[in-house]
């Protein structure tokens, strides 16, 4: 690379010129050169690759920041009722790849890098994640808002900007160790401030109330959320919407200046650096008073501010077109996802109320026909529950408006259902059963306030209709509704997998299937074709090469591309059940050690892959971390058996190494105790790339199998409404372990990976485990089922024909799985609104 005298690259071979529209690789490597140029963050005569990603980052934004006014000045014309998507969490990845290919540029970025000495890849690569989330619930917003762009709807995002994203999980002799991740270190260039946007939030404080009777939340610490958006790409649109997310301050009049030149620093910016706090990490950990309120905190900083906004835009309008206040629910819709933005509900009742001045009929009117709420868990203790006194202290107003609420609720059921009175306790918002510890259930406020709940898989709302909210459904019969969940096909195919993604567009002869996913069905048809088979493997091998690449950088260890790809990656959870996996893997390694060269010649080589974050605190999650990875350094390294099995623990799994991986898959694990996976999402990443599944009958696995043909899936393990049973069995001394399972247990005790105590871990599938009496997650119930599975899918890669037909007919069936589908019902069946599009 040349330089020129004043920066950039070479300007006499590339000119330096700023052309938001650049379309062809000369405009677009001119345009590069101008932000390496002229908004230099590195000191000049540089154009490593992170230069060169800033520059065409920069350059990429220019365009988005054309098509994004555009958006939103025709929204404002037309003036449609909008939808606002409240989430703590958003779980973005790398943006570059996912705006340059939605805005269809990805070989004129491609050719214009290479007129500049770089390649796409590698400048890729140089952005760090945008890790705002956990795991599933963040993803699923982050694909909602990627299909919401693409369908040009008329739709916000909102969440909050904070500074550490989710930990970085680094892998040592001790297992998980957790490292903040700084991913604004050097800055975002896809976020843009707002100064202009910014609310006021109060917390603590107290309720004044006027001899009118009206009452005023005053006092207590006023701080700042100001805007900072990102811009949402549709594909093959020009529609680009917002994700706002916010950020908190405290403004200049909370320094005292007195006291620090009195020498008292800290005191003088006190605000401040609580105000730094609020957005300071994803998850301050819960187990003090103090974290639990921080991230009370944080909730209503989301809501507080967001609704603000809301409120503000539809003032404007309706300045303009004089609506009354009953008209909100037709120009507003708020989704809920999850409990963790309830404080919505109190929030708009109180601006109605208190700045507005509506009556409380009239505000209860209007917040319950904007609100609707999503459920993705019936896990127990992930149902959100606030103490009522930390909620009193922080939030007074909002405590009282949730006693109303909960008031009127119960009067209501006494008037007009007397055979619910002796549900009421558990039906009603607040409860002091425990009157050491009243508490606010967050979920039954959502679902008594909200106009629609909806589960993410059908298994999951049945059950929610069934178990969870049975009674509920009796008082509102049509609240309930399903939404199965959605993967992106452009960010879950179409951009990490090129390779599969031509063929599939060779053979269809469109790629239609990118924004009409359901087109994959017609594969159904070509599965047997044998040149299409053929260009399949080659694919498939294509991108396990390149995953093993990739395996052998990030850990050492080398994994032979022809042996069967076998992952499994997602949070680590006992309902999850890593540990059944790891299991089956250490009774395979046994029983190969067992085998003559011979016979071991004879069996299908595996590489195991595991990946996923444990919760800082979660121990036994920490523990099975751990026993994945001593497994690996024992196998690994056992020259007698290491052709034939591999186990290897993927460090920090996160979106981008999620795209690495999941096209280089051919078995993947979906092994959840039924009914506790409310929805799994990467299901529908790997069985859209091709992918077999081997899993229970749990979440969004029923819907997939019945898509993609049973023959097509390994099933095992109990169903879901066996499951209570099972459990009364185990504790009732009914359980007779199999000969296999307990092989497998005591190959570990016999200290066979080492000397870690892994009794802790053990004993949970034996009656010690949190959960209360005898594996509670029935590992040693499903192992048997598990391990025949197993023996099938061997049985079947044996077989590459019949391997690759399955594999096809995976992808054909996954087109149901394109979240442009789940959203698309939303719009209809819950928001009712329609499509923008900017002409
Ligand atoms: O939401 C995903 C589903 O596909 C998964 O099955 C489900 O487990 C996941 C508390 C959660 N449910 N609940 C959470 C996240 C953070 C938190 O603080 C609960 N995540 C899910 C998308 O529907």
């Amino acid at each position: 690379r040349e330089f020129n005298g004043s920066g950039g690259v070479d300007s006499v071979k590339v000119p330096a010129i700023a052309n938001p529209m650049a379309e062809t690789a000369s405009e677009i490597a001119s345009n590069i050169n101008y932000h390496a140029t002229f908004s230099p963050h590195f000191s000049p005569f540089k154009f490593e690759p992170e230069q060169a990603y800033y520059a065409a980052a920069d350059s990429v934004r220019d365009r988005l920041l054309k098509q994004w006014n555009d958006t939103y000045y025709h929204f404002h014309k037309v003036d449609p009722k909008q939808t606002y998507y409240l989430s703590m969490e958003y779980l973005q990845g790398r943006a570059l790849t996912n705006a340059i290919g939605n805005i269809n540029l990805q070989g004129a970025y491609a050719d214009a890098l290479n007129k500049l000495g770089h390649e796409l890849e590698e400048i890729a690569e140089q952005e760090k994640d945008a890790a705002l989330g956990n795991g599933g619930l963040g993803r699923l917003a982050s694909c909602f808002l990627d299909s919401m762009a693409t369908l040009n709807l008329p739709a916000w995002g909102y969440g909050l900007r904070y500074k550490y994203g989710l930990f970085k999980q680094k892998i040592t002799r001790e297992g998980q160790e957790e490292v903040a991740e700084d991913w604004l270190e050097k800055f975002s260039p896809w976020e843009v401030v707002r100064h202009d946007i910014t609310f006021p939030i109060r917390f603590f404080g107290h309720v004044e109330i006027h001899p009118t009777g009206s009452r005023k939340w005053i006092g207590g610490d006023v701080l700042q959320a100001l805007a900072y958006d990102v811009p949402i790409p549709g594909y093959k649109t020009t529609n680009t919407i917002s994700l706002r997310l916010w950020e908190a301050k405290a403004g200049a009049e909370h320094f005292d200046l007195f006291q620090f030149n009195d020498g008292q620093y800290e005191s003088a910016a006190q605000l401040h650096s609580r105000a730094q706090q609020i957005c300071a990490v994803l998850y301050p950990g819960d187990a003090t008073e103090d974290g639990k309120l921080l991230r009370l905190k944080q909730q209503f900083f989301l809501c507080s501010a967001s609704l603000q906004d809301i409120i503000f835009r539809f003032k404007e309008r309706r300045q303009k077109n004089s609506w009354q206040w009953s008209e909100f629910p037709s120009k507003v819709a708020v989704q809920l996802n999850d409990t963790h933005p309830t404080l919505a509900i109190p929030e708009l009742m109180r601006l109605l109320m208190d700045d507005e001045g509506l009556g409380w009929d009239e505000a209860w009117d209007i917040t319950t026909r904007t609100i609707a709420y999503t459920n993705h868990t019936v896990l127990p203790e992930a149902l959100e529950k606030w103490s009522q006194a930390v909620m009193r202290k922080l939030l007074p107003r909002h405590m009282e408006i949730i006693e109303e609420i909960d008031k009127r609720f119960i009067a209501s059921i006494r008037s007009t259902r007397t055979d619910l009175e002796s549900k009421l306790p558990a039906l009603c918002i607040l409860d002091n059963s425990n009157p050491q510890k009243p508490v606010v259930r967050m979920a039954n406020l959502c679902v008594v306030s909200a106009h629609t709940v909806n589960g993410v898989a059908q298994l999951h709302s049945d059950i929610l209709k069934s178990d969870l909210f049975a009674d509920y459904v009796s008082i509102w019969p049509t609240k309930f509704q399903n939404k199965t969940n959605g993967i992106t096909p452009r960010r879950w195919l179409r951009f990490c997998s090129p390779e599969l993604s031509n063929i599939i567009t060779k053979w269809l002869k469109t790629d239609d299937w990118v924004t009409n996913l359901d087109l994959l069905s017609e594969l159904r048809q070509l599965a047997d074709n044998e040149d299409l088979q053929v260009e399949w493997a080659s694919a498939k091998m294509a991108n396990k090469q390149r995953l093993a690449q990739y395996i052998l950088q990030l850990t050492g260890v080398q994994i032979d591309p022809n042996s069967l790809f076998d992952i499994q990656v997602k949070r680590i959870h006992e309902y999850k059940r890593q540990l059944l996996n790891i299991l089956g893997a250490i009774y395979r390694y046994k029983k190969l050690k067992e085998m003559s060269p011979e016979e071991r010649k004879k069996t299908i080589p595996r590489t195991i892959m595991i990946g996923g974050k444990a919760f800082a605190t979660y121990t036994n999650a920490k523990r099975i971390v751990k026993l994945v990875c001593d497994v690996g350094a024992v196998v690994n390294n056992d020259i007698e058996v290491n052709k034939y099995l591999k186990v290897v623990f993927v460090p920090n799994y996160n979106v981008s190494v999620a795209e690495m991986l999941i096209p280089g898959s051919e078995l993947s694990q979906h092994i959840s105790t039924a009914g506790m996976e409310a929805s799994g999402t990467s299901n529908m990443k790997f069985a859209l790339n091709g992918c077999i599944i081997i899993g229970t009958l749990d979440g969004a696995n029923v819907e997939i199998r019945e898509e993609i043909g049973e023959e097509n899936f390994f099933l095992f393990g109990a169903k879901a409404d066996e499951v209570p049973r099972l459990r009364k069995d185990r504790e009732n001394g009914l359980f007779k372990p199999d000969p296999r399972f307990e092989e497998a247990k005591q190959f570990i005790t016999s200290g066979a990976f080492g000397s870690y105590d892994y009794n802790p871990l053990l004993d949970s599938l034996e009656g010690n485990s949190g959960y209360g009496r005898g594996d509670y997650f029935l590992v040693g119930h499903d192992f048997p089922s598990y391990m025949d599975a197993q023996a099938r899918v061997d049985e079947a890669y044996k077989d590459q024909k019949r391997w690759l037909k399955m594999s096809i007919l995976s992808t054909a069936g996954s087109g149901k799985f394109s979240s442009d589908r789940t959203i698309a019902q939303y719009a209809k069946e819950i928001w009712n609104i329609e499509e923008c599009p900017v002409p």
